[in-house]
């Protein structure tokens, strides 16, 4: 194994404070044009909460080019990614954001050729994009690079020995499938993460994902692969975003049979209920990985959460990164959703000190 022992006596936590330029003026959801729910307020708030906790380290991020993105985005994503603002900039005077208005939807064209990507931007993001909530604007690219750097400097902290390291990834990124963004989410920081490690020789790797929502991109990355199962717990796609995938008979195919496990969950599922469906993940993964977790650690479970419609408290999220500890994988913890800013960093806090060993902070 190529690991390494250098433990530090604080969580090494991963930041970036480029995330700043990704501000997504707004989101259309539900027939309702609303304020973005995925803000700078969001990431600032879970640095506060742990920059003044002892127990974490934070650092900034290694510059790690695109080569692992590569590994797992399809080529024509990444250059639209990188492309997409000064294209829209040059083609509208009065740019603030760039959204689909168009999908080039397969069914919608059966027995025609598939269609060319488009060359105007306009068009070309929603050949790209599967959703209305994800606007690009000037700093996105940026953001979602120095995100996914985060995301891969707190997995080479634990290739080289530390048990437990947590990236602020801002965007979050479990929505972004091979070929797709949206959700918030335009580069899949936990795929890319997981395929990085198991290039680095730490065999298969496992991916629980706890965020309210599905983690559909990341389910698609892996659906046909036994090399990193992946489960998640989630709202029931029968009632909430994203609506197509997180079916608990969605378990995989070909070689990746089986390595797909879905856990829908109902609404007002509180804390004791969520405790149990974690117990069900956490078993499942038992024995399908070498030793190292890929957790997308989304606080949208929270019962004050603005979007979902779980009920949980926030002494939960302390156990439950006890729980995901107690199994005795090292664990990379990546930030997905929480869209709650009063309580979102303590929450964060409160989970990674439960991952930590250390249990609640006494001047709580
Ligand atoms: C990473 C992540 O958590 N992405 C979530 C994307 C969900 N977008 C849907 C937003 C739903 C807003 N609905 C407001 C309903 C208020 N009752
Ligand atoms: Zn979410």
């Amino acid at each position: 194994m190529p690991f390494g022992r250098a433990y530090s006596p604080r969580m090494r936590v991963f930041h970036s404070p480029l995330h700043l330029l990704h501000e997504p003026p707004f989101e259309v959801f539900s027939g309702h044009p609303g304020p973005a729910w995925e803000v700078t307020a969001r990431a600032e708030a879970i640095r506060a909460a742990l920059a003044a906790d002892p127990a974490f380290s934070l650092e900034l991020p290694a510059e790690h080019g695109l080569e692992p993105a590569r590994a797992v985005h399809d080529p024509g994503l990444l250059r639209f990614l990188e492309e997409a603002w000064p294209a829209w900039l040059a083609a509208n005077e009065r740019a603030e954001a760039l959204m689909a208005d168009t999908f080039p939807y397969p069914r919608s064209r059966a027995g025609t050729r598939r269609p060319p990507e488009p060359r105007a931007p306009g068009g070309r993001v929603g050949y790209w994009s599967f959703d209305t909530t994800s606007p690009i604007t000037a700093g996105t690219w940026i953001a979602a690079r120095a995100a996914l750097d985060v995301a891969l400097s707190a997995t080479d902290a634990v290739l080289a020995g530390e048990t437990a390291t947590y990236g602020l990834c801002r965007p979050p990124g479990h929505h972004a499938g091979r070929t797709t963004f949206g959700g918030y989410c335009y580069l899949n920081n936990a795929a890319i993460t997981a395929e990085h490690l198991l290039r680095a020789g730490a065999g298969r790797v496992g991916i629980l994902d706890v965020d309210f929502h599905h983690g559909n991109g990341t389910q698609e990355i892996f659906w046909e692969r036994g090399d990193v199962p992946y489960a998640s717990l989630h709202g029931d796609p029968h009632r909430v975003y994203p609506y197509c995938s997180g079916h608990a008979d969605e378990t995989g195919e070909g070689a990746g049979a089986g390595a797909t496990f879905n856990q829908p969950l109902p609404a007002g599922t509180d804390d004791a209920a969520y405790l149990v469906a974690l117990d069900r993940a956490l078993d499942w993964l038992a024995g399908r990985h070498d030793g190292i977790l890929v957790v997308s650690l989304g606080i949208d479970t929270y019962g004050l959460d603005p979007i979902c419609d779980f009920t949980l408290t926030a002494p939960v999220y302390g156990e439950v990164g006890r729980l995901v500890a107690a199994t005795g994988a090292r664990l990379v913890v990546l930030q997905e959703g929480g869209y709650h800013l009063p309580h979102l960093g303590e929450n964060v806090r409160r989970w990674l000190r439960g991952a930590a060993g250390l249990g609640p902070d006494p001047a709580d």
